[in-house]
């Protein structure tokens, strides 16, 4: 199976050296796609100098911040084109941790998606305030509720996604930006019968860098989560 590790960055040129050796560590097989949106602090030619050294490694320069989403539409664009078979979504700050990749890879087949997962069995997160885990629990019951979904994790970043799988998600009509971005492929997989597993992780607060999470971010996911499980409620109710 080819893989690409697809590995968005704004601001990450304390964190993203020892990320990337141990991801090429831990996965030496899979090739790395770099997407910079021209972080101010010079992520951008960090990354192209680790790519002169490696060609497992490339990168993808944005013209300016646009946000995750629209960093990882790009980035899958790029695997796509280039026929990789697996596509991994990956945070550049060390919150998911390359080790357990191997792990992710390791079902697909048969699985057509899988979560790296912080809330089943055997998943945890390390370093976090109360307040941002009950952010993010709150944001994952409510989505289950709200799209009638049993995904325990539906906003971590952490993903493996066949390419069959995502060619299959109509990406051109994606148009949610933070952490919904990952809910909206997540709620399209599933509407769409794919194959969807968590497998359990364990979640490593940044140590190094700023968060990106704004409170712009939690309201854009509140909103179309609440739509798109009206809608869906809605047709099934008038079966149309
Ligand atoms: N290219 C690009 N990458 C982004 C953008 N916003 C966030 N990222 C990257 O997406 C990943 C996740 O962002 P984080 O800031 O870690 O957000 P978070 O994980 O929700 O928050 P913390 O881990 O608490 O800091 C990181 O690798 C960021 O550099 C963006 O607008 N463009
Ligand atoms: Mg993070």
């Amino acid at each position: 199976m080819r893989t690409l590790v697809i590995i968005p960055t704004y601001n990450e040129s304390e964190s993203l050296p020892s990320l990337l050796e141990r991801l090429r560590r831990a996965v030496p097989h899979a090739d790395v796609l770099i997407a910079d949106d021209n972080s101010p602090d010079g992520t951008g030619a960090l990354a192209d100098a680790f790519a002169e050294s490696d060609p497992a490694i490339h990168v993808l320069h944005r013209p300016s911040k646009a946000g995750l989403g629209a960093a990882y539409l790009a980035g899958f664009a790029w695997g796509l084109e280039r026929e990789y078979d697996v596509l991994v979504e990956m945070d550049a700050d060390g919150s998911h941790r390359p080790e357990e990749l191997p792990r992710l890879l390791a079902l697909i087949p048969p699985a057509d998606v899988v979560l790296g997962s912080r809330w089943v069995s055997g998943g945890s997160v390390v370093n976090w305030p109360a307040s941002r885990r009950l952010l993010s629990r709150g944001g994952s019951l409510y989505t289950r509720l709200a799209l009638g979904i049993p995904t325990r994790d539906a906003t971590g970043g952490f993903r493996a996604y066949r390419a069959s799988a995502l060619r299959a998600l109509d990406l051109d009509s994606v148009e949610s930006n933070g952490y919904c971005f990952q809910i909206d492929l997540l709620w399209r997989a599933l509407q769409r019968g794919l194959d969807v597993r968590e497998v359990p992780i364990t979640f490593v607060e940044r140590e190094a860098g700023t968060s990106k999470m704004s409170g712009g971010i939690v309201r854009e996911a509140l909103l179309n989560v609440t739509r798109w499980g009206a809608g869906y409620r809605w047709r099934q109710l008038t079966g149309r």
